[in-house]
């Protein structure tokens, strides 16, 4: 019998329903800026914290009681059906996953990876008959003793050698699977004490790993978008990949702009001392947008602690941004997030996913009426506008001598003028507030 078995797929009622079952503002046929809601909001299941996540926390452990918890292929199989249960009941079109979620940990890496290919099989029958997409997939390279110093970075390069060909089994597994992009969240890639680490070496360790990566997705025909997930500490004291501006700049400096972009998580920027707004907001003005990890943090706990997102105002503001941005091409809206370790209930996980498919369609509804209205990128076009003016090309055009000569025979003295937040604050509120 199935894990939810007595719970219904779950359908779009609108906004009135009473029943706990179903949507209220996710309708993903409705078509809204152009495209239909699934189209924009392109959702996935995280297989990890839905499946793989025992409820364990730093001072208890399992708290789930699951069929599929166990460490035999059967259990890996019992896993993928419920897992395929839930993208139906949902309606989800994506899921993503990484190896050590999927099938049981072994020693040798040929054990590991003819288990991945054999799940993985499965998983391609399952999306065949069920029509449900691979969003991404990535390789574990943090859970497992052997990269506690790191995968790439190791200083061990039989650890280099043991991640690359990981990384090589899950690329092909995502491949095999029409995944559209392959994730690179570097977990153990940074260090716990500066006392025993080479930070020029361990960079130049990590852009090989990645131009292999690179080099490899061209070799086998991989159309998807690598892509590199920035979080600045946890579990390592600090990681090097910290946040949107220093991996475009390690990017940049290993000329890899141009073949990998980034997957965006709300909890990691809020661990970088930035918003999520802020991430997703530099990522796009970069050309670096690729994909978002959707979830929350707990504002006073200071961990990830990735909680489902539930605030709409924050949410549209994202999808503001992500539609200005031209909306998701290969990415899409991944809940990488998990429930609390109490809610320990089928409902539970079912409801987790349809109240924040319900808040991320009101974000993206919402979003959708902030470029309707206008209001606020005419105000932002409006600040700038003398840069579009002769003004704004003579900076373009005159050196430093040129510009101060045409301070004095102008005798230029600027005029401060109100940056209007509070003014544009009223507008968003006012425009996320309709309904
Ligand atoms: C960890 C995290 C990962 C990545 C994939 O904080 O977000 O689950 O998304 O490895
Ligand atoms: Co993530």
């Amino acid at each position: 019998m199935s894990f939810f078995a007595n719970i219904p797929d779950i359908a779009f009622e609108g906004p009135e329903t009473d029943n706990e079952f179903a949507y209220r503002h996710y309708n993903p046929d409705e078509v809204i800026a152009g495209k239909t809601m699934a189209e924009h909001l392109r959702f996935a299941v995280a297989y990890w914290h839905s499946f793989a996540w025992e409820g364990g926390d730093p001072f208890g452990g399992r708290t789930f009681d699951r069929p599929w918890f166990g460490d035999t292929m059967d259990h890996a199989k019992i896993k993928a059906d419920a897992a395929f249960d839930l993208f139906r009941i949902l309606g989800q079109p994506f899921f993503c996953f990484h190896d050590a979620d999927v099938r049981p940990e072994r020693d040798s890496y040929a054990e590991n990876t003819a288990n991945l290919e054999e799940i993985t099989d499965y998983f391609g029958e399952k999306m065949e008959a069920t029509g449900t997409k691979l969003l991404w997939g990535t390789a574990n390279l943090f859970s497992h003793r052997r990269f506690m110093s790191g995968a790439a970075t190791n200083p061990d390069p039989n650890v280099f050698a043991y991640a690359a060909a990981t990384i090589k089994a899950n690329m092909d597994a995502t491949h095999k699977l029409g995944g559209q992009n392959y994730v690179l969240w570097g977990g153990r890639e940074g260090y716990e004490t500066l006392l025993n680490t080479n930070l020029g070496r361990e960079a130049d360790q990590m852009a090989r790993m990645l131009s292999l990566v690179v080099d490899y997705k061209h070799k086998i025909g991989f159309e998807g978008t690598i892509l590199v997930e920035p979080k600045p500490q946890e579990p390592t004291k600090h990681q090097y990949d910290f946040d949107v501006a220093i991996c475009y700049g390690f990017l940049k400096r290993y000329g890899l702009e141009n073949d990998v972009k980034l997957n965006l998580e709300q909890g990691h920027a809020i661990l970088a001392g930035h918003s999520f707004e802020h991430e997703v907001a530099l990522a796009s003005s970069l050309g670096m947008l690729g994909s978002i990890d959707m979830n929350r943090n707990d504002y006073q706990s200071g961990w990830d602690t990735d909680q489902f997102p539930n605030s709409v105002p924050e949410v549209a503001l994202i999808y503001f941004e992500i539609l200005k941005s031209g909306g998701f091409t290969t990415g899409g809206t991944n809940f990488d997030a998990k429930l609390r370790r109490q809610s320990l209930d089928a409902e539970d996980l079912v409801l987790g996913h349809v109240g924040a498919m319900d808040v991320c369609a009101r974000g993206l509804k919402a979003a959708v009426r902030l470029i309707d209205d206008g209001g606020l990128e005419a105000a932002r076009d409006a600040r700038y506008a003398s840069w579009d003016g002769p003004r704004g090309e003579a900076m373009m055009e005159l050196d430093l001598a040129g510009i101060t000569e045409m301070v004095k025979s102008e005798d230029i003295q600027p005029e401060p003028k109100s940056g209007r937040q509070e003014r544009l604050e009223n507008l968003v509120n006012r425009v996320i507030g309709q309904t």
